[in-house]
């Protein structure tokens, strides 16, 4: 089993509605490291490189004005599989469908305000890493139970 790094951001409805330190708990409860984070403005252009993908499609607009209509905490999660291990946390993207248990099914009804955004492959967590973050912002440490939370031959 690999270990992966993956791109956490709390999204403007999360900061608003002072979630930040629920998200944080929920990542740290479930095992993963955080190993950077920060929170700072999406500006229009990086909105526009993060979401690349969709920025031809009919609801970027909106997106983009959600996304930077206040701040964002930005997080580097690192751990067994965490690209995955993130995304089941995180939910369904539309939190009228995401399941009871997951950060979008507990918080939330809406599919742009869905409080977080977690990477959906080890290549979109590399690129949006480096869209983020600079290597001199990640601080890679042993953890002095790291041996009480997984097998040696999962890690
Ligand atoms: P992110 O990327 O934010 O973790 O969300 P998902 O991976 O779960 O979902 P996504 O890439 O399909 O969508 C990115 C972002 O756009 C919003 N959205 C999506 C929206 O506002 N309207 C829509 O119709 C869709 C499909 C929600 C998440």
């Amino acid at each position: 089993m690999a270990s992966e790094r993956t791109l956490i951001l709390v999204k403007p409805d999360g900061v608003q509605r002072k979630l930040i330190g629920t998200i944080v708990s929920r990542i740290e409860n479930k095992g993963l490291n955080l190993i950077a984070m920060k929170m700072l403005q999406v500006t229009p252009e990086l909105s526009k490189q993060h979401y690349a993908e969709h920025v031809e499609k009919t609801f970027y607009p909106d997106l983009e004005g959600f996304i930077v209509s206040a701040p964002v905490v930005a997080m580097i999660v690192e751990g067994p599989e965490a690209v995955s291990v993130m995304r089941t946390l995180i939910g369904s993207t539309n939190g009228r469908e995401a399941a009871p248990g997951t950060i979008r099914g507990d918080y939330g009804t809406s599919r742009q305000m869905n409080m977080i955004h977690g990477s959906d492959s080890v290549e979109s967590a590399n690129r949006e890493i480096g869209i983020y973050f600079k290597d001199t912002e990640i601080c890679s440490y042993d953890l002095a139970l790291g041996s009480w939370t997984c097998a040696r031959d999962e890690l």
